[in-house]
């Protein structure tokens, strides 16, 4: 199982559209580095998970002070704030994978973790950062940069797949019908053979009934931890029941108060 990677960063410069925009690199978790651009700030204080599988999915929050670059000036207009995972140091068009952003504000971005490829080509660490797109001032940004590790969850693709749609199923159902079209589930890369294996009664939408049946069979590991949680439930239900019966009891035994 691979463990959650943070590695500190050196000095790191910007793509070509970045010139003169400097990124100087925290060399710790929690501390938060400062990417400079003119008189702009960024800073990225901490990235919770530092692991997703391969297919993407997990949520991960970003959080800093947004505020100071995305609310500010002339890039207030027409702008896009994306969350990219690079295999690379510095960060190349069409080598990146975008993130679904599910909710932002000035501390705080909440994103699903995109699609990557395979396993053979995503080993190692990866960096995640935050991209403030201007499409009048042609103007990228990036947070500090941290290592993010992708991790092989030993599912097959469609287990994967099922897996991750049903994790995110509310977040992925934009529209709030109760299913998922072929546009949400792509939201997260799902392809369009893997929906239609999924779809069973081929009506073009997923049901939470049909991700669970191509989930994974459970491991034995997983039912006996899962039996073991129902005892646990059953266990502590009883004991409500216990306990509330003997405040009766001490109820019925209690003082009378006779006038
Ligand atoms: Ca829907
Ligand atoms: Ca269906």
């Amino acid at each position: 199982m691979h463990s959650p990677v943070f590695s500190s960063s050196n000095l790191s410069k910007g793509r070509r559209s970045l010139r003169g925009l400097v990124l100087i690199l925290a060399g710790a978790v929690g501390v938060g580095g400062v990417a400079s651009a003119g008189d702009m700030i960024i800073t990225l204080d901490s990235i919770t998970p530092a692991s997703a599988s391969f297919l993407g999915g997990v949520s991960v929050v970003l959080r800093g002070d947004f505020s100071t670059v995305f609310n500010t000036g002339p890039l207030a207009v027409g702008t896009f704030t994306e969350v990219y995972f690079s295999p690379f140091t510095i960060p190349m068009p069409n080598t990146d994978w975008e993130a679904r952003i599910v909710s932002i504000s000035d501390t705080e971005i909440t994103a699903i973790t995109p699609r990557v490829p395979g396993p053979t080509t995503t080993n190692g660490t990866h960096r995640v950062y935050v991209r403030k797109f201007n499409t009048i001032l042609p103007v990228n940004l990036y947070t500090n940069q941290i290592d993010f590790r992708f991790t092989d969850t030993g599912e097959t693709e469609l287990e994967a797949a099922a897996r991750t749609l049903n994790d995110n199923f509310d977040f992925l159902d934009t529209d709030n019908d109760g299913a998922l079209s072929l546009n949400e589930a792509a939201d997260i890369g799902v392809t369009p053979d893997q929906f239609e294996a999924l779809d069973d009664n081929d009506d073009g939408q997923l049901t939470q009934e049909e991700l669970a049946n191509g989930l994974p069979e459970p491991t034995f590991l997983e039912r006996l931890l899962e039996l073991l949680g129902r005892l646990t439930n059953i266990a502590g239900i009883l004991a409500f029941v216990l306990s509330l019966l003997q405040k009766i009891l001490n109820l019925l035994r209690g003082p009378f108060v006779v006038s």
